[in-house]
């Protein structure tokens, strides 16, 4: 049934002519990491013409891979590049930004991985995902094995970076032995905006797997170390950023055996590799250790794994067998 004709209010939508009658007064919050800003301004009401305030949230879109005729669109997505910005290359892997025209700010940041191997297609490719309880025995008896079957190969970007060889230009901090440490950009970083700072510190010693290698008698004054050197050198090289306005964490699983702690701003809030359950911060760490220098080879750790995962297997399988007895 239709609305009686004196109720009906005509529907509150904005024209093109009204968008580009919006007069500019100030930013409220530019966010780069969810690509969104929030400006302070006035429109013309559509009735009365006359200027009234308003909040403009600004969002990019997501690729719309699924519409008609979008598919092509992206088949020619690369084509289309008018201008692009080296930020970085490490062995297979390469990392630019890019601009659709080149009149207007970069709109794109780009990574390459070249020549991709079916573990990084499977890996980047969609799946289904699953929650696993890794005990300290399925740690011994599938997932060390696993990560000692890895070629050297897949870490070659880490060695190149320890040694000098690659990102040498970009390397923020090099710790001297004996709690040895590289602190170097993550390649998801564009090295510019602050609110989106991401950093990678790498241990020098490549006998520290992942943070189930970590033994509180050996490695706690290694993590302590990364922990306040890293936010002494940031907070020299960037006097913006203040004390406490750091992440630290470590993932498990991590998507290379070489341990690593990853450093992001405070106000990042965009990367799914923060999740609970992959994500621990280094302070839990730090503290699980000093409470018992064992624990991190003790507890039963949950996280999310990939059905193209090379341990969804056979984590699966031993974890199903150990239920139906
Ligand atoms: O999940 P995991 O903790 O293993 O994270 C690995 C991190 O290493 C990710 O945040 C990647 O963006 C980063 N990364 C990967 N590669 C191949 C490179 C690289 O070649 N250089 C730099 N600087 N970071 C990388």
């Amino acid at each position: 049934m239709s609305p009686p004709v004196d109720l009906y209010v005509e529907p509150n939508v904005i024209s093109l002519t009204q968008a580009r009658a919006f007069v500019f007064e100030r930013i409220l919050t530019d966010d780069p990491a969810t690509r969104t800003l929030f400006l302070l301004g006035t429109i013309p009401n559509s009735k009365t013409g006359e200027q009234e305030t308003a909040i403009v949230k600004l969002e990019k879109a997501a690729f719309d891979t699924h519409a008609e005729g979008e598919r092509e669109a992206v088949q020619g997505l690369m084509g289309r590049i008018g201008k692009l910005e080296s930020l970085g290359g490490n062995d297979i892997y390469y990392w630019a930004k890019a601009w659709m025209k080149e009149d207007r700010p970069a709109d794109i940041k780009i990574s390459v991985i070249q020549p991709a191997t079916e573990v990084h297609i499977s890996k980047h490719s969609k799946q289904a995902v699953h929650l696993i309880r890794e005990t300290p025995e399925l740690y011994q008896s599938i997932v060390l094995p696993y990560i000692q079957s890895i070629p050297a190969s897949r870490t070659q970007w880490v060695r190149n970076i320890l040694s000098g060889v690659s990102e040498a230009d970009s390397v923020i901090y090099t710790s001297p032995s004996p709690l040895g440490f590289t602190v170097v950009p993550d390649l998801k970083w564009d090295k510019s905006t602050l609110s989106t700072l991401y950093l990678s510190i790498i241990a020098h010693d490549a006998s520290i797997l992942s943070l189930r290698s970590l033994r509180g008698d050996l490695h706690l004054p290694l993590l302590i170390e990364m922990r306040n050197k890293t936010e002494e050198v940031v907070r020299e090289l960037y006097p913006s950023i203040e004390k406490g306005q750091l992440r630290f964490f470590v993932h498990y699983q991590p998507s290379y055996y070489h341990f690593h702690v990853h450093v992001v701003h405070v106000s990042y809030q965009g990367s799914l590799g923060m999740s609970v359950g992959q994500a621990h911060l280094l302070d839990d760490l730090i503290d699980l250790l000093q409470l018992n220098p064992s624990a991190l080879s003790l507890l039963p750790l949950t996280y999310a794994l990939g059905e193209n995962h090379a341990l969804w297997k056979p984590l699966s399988s031993a974890i199903a067998a150990a239920s139906s007895l």
